[in-house]
């Protein structure tokens, strides 16, 4: 059992450390673009709990059921892979794929969906391209 004084010097470190509550959201937007036949972008806004993963924006995107959809496939080794978006599949014979680009500069993320943590305020780009 803390003291109430310990509990209240607990408190005061969390709020010092900057650690936010566990039920703080970090707002995101996704944008889905297609640079193989440059169809209007489609821009969402979702949100990340605390460092949580993209593909958890992305599960909750879907589920608010503003148009957004999308499907993976699991990868033994690097985990969720992103298959398709809005009804529109990558497809191996023609070489496409949807790459993951990171808009603040445009950065090609490092990793998948599955391990992405993204950053407030930032705009994740889905993009369907030729490899
Ligand atoms: C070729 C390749 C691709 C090709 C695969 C298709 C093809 N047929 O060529 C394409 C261009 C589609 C691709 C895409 C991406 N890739 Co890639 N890719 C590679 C690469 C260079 C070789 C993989 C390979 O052929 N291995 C040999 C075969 C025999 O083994 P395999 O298990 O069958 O390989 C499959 C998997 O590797 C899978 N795959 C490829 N990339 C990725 C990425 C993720 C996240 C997952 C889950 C699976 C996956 O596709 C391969 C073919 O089916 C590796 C680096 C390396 N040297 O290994 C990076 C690599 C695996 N890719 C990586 C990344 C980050 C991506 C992207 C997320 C990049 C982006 N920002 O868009 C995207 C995936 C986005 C999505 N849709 O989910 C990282 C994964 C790191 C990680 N821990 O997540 C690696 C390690 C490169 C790096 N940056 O360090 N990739
Ligand atoms: C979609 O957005 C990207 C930047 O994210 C921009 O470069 C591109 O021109 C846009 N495409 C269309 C068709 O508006
Ligand atoms: C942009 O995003 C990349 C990829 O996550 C990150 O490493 C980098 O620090 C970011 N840059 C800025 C200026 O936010
Ligand atoms: C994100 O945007 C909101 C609203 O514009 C702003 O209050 C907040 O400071 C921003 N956060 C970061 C880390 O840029």
């Amino acid at each position: 059992m803390m003291t109430p004084t310990l509990l209240s010097a607990a408190l005061l470190l969390l709020l010092l450390s900057g650690a936010p509550a566990a039920d703080s959201q970090t707002p995101i937007s996704i944008n889905v673009m297609n640079s193989v036949t440059n169809a209007p972008n489609q821009t969402y806004s979702t949100h990340v709990v605390f460092r949580g993963i993209l593909l958890g924006a992305m599960r909750r995107l879907q589920a608010s059921n503003v148009g957004f959809s999308f499907t993976y496939s699991e990868d033994s080794n690097y985990g969720p892979f992103l298959e398709s978006v809005n009804g529109l599949d990558r497809c191996s014979h023609d070489r496409t794929y949807w790459e993951l680009l990171v808009k603040n500069g445009t950065v090609t993320a490092d990793v998948g969906i599955g391990c992405y943590i993204p950053n407030a305020n930032e705009t994740i780009v889905l993009n369907f391209k030729q490899y």
